[in-house]
């Protein structure tokens, strides 16, 4: 079976919601300046610099870009215990 617990809908629905939030162009990706301008929106004393290795981390293809799939992993890994 999967490694992974299953998917509660409710988390993925929480994940949809949040990742709406951080997309606001709505083209389905988060670009780096998408990112860097919310989460200095967040937490304004985040450096530049620290943003982008967040970034990477969650950009796991390294195309430059946060997909739904690349999210919904990051939101499992620092939301699942919640
Ligand atoms: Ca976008
Ligand atoms: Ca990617």
């Amino acid at each position: 079976m999967s490694q992974r617990p299953a998917l509660n809908p409710e988390k993925v629905q929480e994940a949809k919601d949040e990742f709406a939030f951080f997309d606001k162009d709505g083209n389905g990706q988060i670009d780096l300046s998408e990112f860097i301008e919310l989460l200095t929106v967040l937490s304004p004393k985040t450096k530049v610099s620290h943003v982008e290795e967040g970034f990477k981390l969650i950009d796991g293809n390294g195309d430059g870009y946060i997909d739904f799939d690349e999210f919904l992993e990051w939101w499992q890994d620092c939301w699942w215990e919640y």
